[in-house]
């Protein structure tokens, strides 16, 4: 088997990996499906300085015409954001994508999948998929992906569009460390606490990197979830969007969605509901989640690679 095959990796991401540096990989979905134009484009643009400023090399990774590319140019992502045929991939679409040269943004399962195969051991988003209120049996693919592979993800925990309990509780049953940073709650997004635990909390990199090793270290495969409060001064209150969720969640049983269409509906219409000050709190936890995930890689790649003493 060669799972290299159809993999392209962008030279400054070839380069960190052969001198073991540390590495963030970044998904691509919020961008094609879960953000409006320009800001999608305005985000892309800022995610990847953000990394660096941290330390860690970033290594964007999406599917452009069948290939899946692990690092991207601006022109790449551009060329993605405007392909024909946008396709949103996690683990069952890879192959239709690969086969028939499409192209499409990779969500948080299909961005694992790739980072792992990559050999990056950390990966910053927005936000998880979850178990979803409305309609019954629909859970993310993101779930299972998270059972079954060792990559940190650092996020701000999952919007409440979903069931935010459920999603925990079937994290717990997956065997999947839900790490609080600097937080002893479970942020839901927009908004700081969800009045939920996480199952530990870590206040340092360093810490987050030696729970990782521990963990992995033992043979278990699962991945760590990180989870990151919005930044304060952006943080909207717990209450704000519920109307608005409740709202989006009504139309999209009316109208029937299903399927992959169901969390870019739900985003697009809380997103317009809620109008700029949610969006705001997107790319500004975003940009949060970036620096937290290269802090986190450089502490990492120290604890299994240390510094020669001189
Ligand atoms: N949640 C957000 N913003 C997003 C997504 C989720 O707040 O952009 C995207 C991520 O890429 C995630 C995907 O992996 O949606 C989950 O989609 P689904 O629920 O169809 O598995
Ligand atoms: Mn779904």
């Amino acid at each position: 088997m060669n799972t290299q095959k159809y993999f392209e990796y962008a030279p400054e991401v070839s380069k960190a990996k052969q001198s073991a540096a540390p590495l963030v990989a970044l998904e691509t979905t919020v961008l094609t499906h879960g953000l409006p134009y320009p800001q999608n484009v305005q985000l892309a643009q800022n995610m990847e300085p953000e990394v660096r400023k941290h330390g860690a090399t970033p290594a964007t990774i999406g599917i452009l015409d069948g290939l899946i590319h692990v690092g991207m140019s601006a022109d790449q992502i551009e060329r993605m954001i405007n392909a024909k045929k946008l396709r949103k991939i996690s683990r069952r679409d890879f192959a239709p994508a690969i086969a028939r040269k499409e192209s499409g943004g990779t969500t948080v399962a299909g961005t694992l999948i790739a980072a792992h195969a990559a050999g990056i051991p950390v990966f910053a988003t927005g936000g998880i998929g979850g178990v979803h209120r409305s309609p019954a049996f629909d859970i993310s693919a993101d779930l299972p992906e998270l059972s079954r592979t060792p990559v940190i993800v650092v996020c701000a925990g999952a919007k409440s569009i979903l069931d935010l309990p459920a999603t925990l509780e079937y994290l717990e049953t997956a065997g999947v460390p839900v790490v609080g940073y600097q937080t002893d709650e479970f942020p839901a997004f927009f908004a700081a606490s969800s009045g939920l635990p996480v199952s530990v909390r870590a206040d340092s990199p360093e810490e987050v990197a030696a729970l990782a090793d521990a963990h992995w270290s033992l043979g278990i495969g699962s991945a760590l979830l990180v989870v990151a409060p919005p930044p304060s001064e952006s943080a909207l209150p717990a209450g704000d969007v519920e109307n608005a969720i409740a709202q989006a969640l009504l139309e999209a049983e009316q109208q029937q969605v299903r399927g992959q269409a169901v969390t870019p509906f739900l985003l697009e219409r809380v997103s317009e509901l809620t109008g700029k000050e949610s969006l705001e709190t997107n790319l500004a936890l975003l940009l949060n989640n970036a620096r937290i995930a290269a802090q986190i890689s450089v502490a990492y790649a120290r604890l299994k690679n240390p510094p020669l003493r001189a």
